[in-house]
């Protein structure tokens, strides 16, 4: 991990080090845009034979129903279904509490406008297979879903080895009532999805991390559908300074980077000493990790950053935008309004990241590569759309009449003009509405 002092930093050197370097890749562009083609013109034909070629499968059908969700989530450890249950009736409290109702407007008298929710009817959520299966993404995902009200919920995972799905996903379909599991995997799920095929519904707005098939995918159908957010790499700054604890930051640091070699783990501290202690905690904790050749190689990627205070440590995590913030800081309180860009924060020394990736009850799918300064994380509002509505009365009608008729005569609009002056004129005679 390299270190530098802030202060000695070139703008551009700032702009390099907060720049993801993700190279695009061609290769990767030209499979996904075969593979859209591909379920898009052959449907489930084309699936079961990405089943064949990618996942070495010969499935008989495209997904797991009801009952075979039924007898595999049966064979879950006790310990693990009920860590599912906390984490879940956590982040449902947490999803529940964003169902917000609000006032009507009255912005002139008799003219009265409000805002409604309504739940994006079709959904379809991708949860990640291959060597990490998530079913944290699962709860993420199909939780807020629920509580939105999305009438159909798709969930596509590729298919392990057996052709089946693992005792934790099909725990989660089981508790979250979810009835279908399809087995489909990579940028053939996206497509599926995105135009549907005889077995797969086609829905609204696809959500869910991936590899670089899945998001390249789904930023290929953004012309169809909707998604959460373009998506990279996962990654972490901490910021850290003599209150904080060099080994639970090195614990953090490598939290992220066991996600993928390409994950970003950066520290910003105060302390020279501090950035010592904490790389040489991460050695220490990182020869022991079963994932240890992929997290060295993120650490490997990764950098320390020296600054002179916490003022200076705000302003690089606002322009590296990171999609998790943690302030190692007892004096976390005094940062919080300083924070303009982050996906998700985590305050104090005793609050670490994997809180909030699998139980707190925030969500855990966050924007990243710098999207947060744009984006925000899916929430219960991600599921919904926000309708506007209004109403005139006749004293409103009155009290907008001439606003709206001037303005369009002056964009030269005379229909529009005339849809209120035919209105007012039938008050004035007396003409029924
Ligand atoms: N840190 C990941 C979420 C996750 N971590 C899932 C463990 N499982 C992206 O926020
Ligand atoms: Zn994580």
């Amino acid at each position: 991990m390299k270190i530098y002092s802030y202060k000695d930093l070139s703008e551009s050197k700032i702009k390099e080090l907060c720049s993801r370097q993700i190279e695009d890749d061609k290769l990767v562009e030209e499979r996904v845009t075969s593979i859209i083609e591909s379920v898009k013109n052959d449907g489930d034909k084309a699936l079961f034979n990405f089943a064949k070629t990618f996942d070495q499968i010969n499935l008989q059908k495209l997904f797991l129903d009801a009952e075979e969700l039924k007898t595999i989530a049966l064979t879950i450890p006790v310990v693990a279904k009920e860590a599912i249950e906390t984490a879940y009736q956590n982040i449902k409290t947490f999803h529940q509490s964003q169902l917000k109702t609000e006032d009507k407007v009255e912005t002139m008298p008799g003219v009265i406008c409000w805002r409604e929710s309504r739940a994006i009817e079709k959904v379809g959520l991708y949860i990640p297979g291959g060597t990490a299966v998530l079913p944290s993404t699962f709860l993420m995902l199909a939780t807020p879903a629920i509580i939105a009200g999305c009438k159909e919920i798709i969930v596509c995972s590729p298919p392990q080895s057996d052709g089946k799905t693992n005792c934790y996903l099909a725990y989660c379909a089981v508790l979250l009532g979810i009835e279908k599991i399809y087995l489909i995997g990579g940028a053939q799920a996206v497509a599926a999805m995105a135009f549907g095929t005889e077995s797969v519904p086609q829905v609204y707005k696809i959500f869910g991390p991936g590899n670089r098939y899945v998001t390249t995918a789904k930023t290929r159908v953004q012309n169809k559908v909707a998604i959460d957010m373009p998506a990279g790499p996962s990654e972490v700054l901490v910021i850290a300074d003599e209150t904080a604890n060099p080994s639970f930051v090195a614990a953090d640091l490598l939290a992220q980077a066991e996600h993928g070699t390409d994950s970003q783990a950066i520290l910003v501290s105060t302390s020279k000493e501090f950035i010592t202690q904490a790389l040489l905690e991460i050695e220490n904790q990182l020869s022991i990790l079963p994932r240890k050749e992929i997290a060295a190689k993120a650490i490997a990627n990764s950098y320390a950053i020296l600054v002179d205070d916490l003022t200076m440590a705000m302003e690089f995590s606002n322009e590296y935008a990171p999609e998790h913030l943690i302030l190692a800081t007892e004096n976390f309180e005094k940062l919080i309004p300083m924070i303009i860009n982050a996906g998700s924060v985590f305050l104090g020394n005793l609050t670490p990241e994997s809180a909030g990736d699998y139980a707190s009850g925030t969500n855990h799918t966050l924007p990243t590569s710098g999207f947060a300064k744009a984006y925000s994380g899916v929430s219960t509002d991600a599921f919904l759309k926000k309708i506007t509505f209004q109403h005139l009365s006749d004293n409103g009608l009155n009290n907008i009449g001439a606003t709206v008729e001037t303005l369009a005569a002056a964009e030269g609009l005379q229909a529009h003009k005339n849809a209120i002056t035919i209105r007012v004129g039938s008050q004035k005679s007396g003409v029924r509405r």
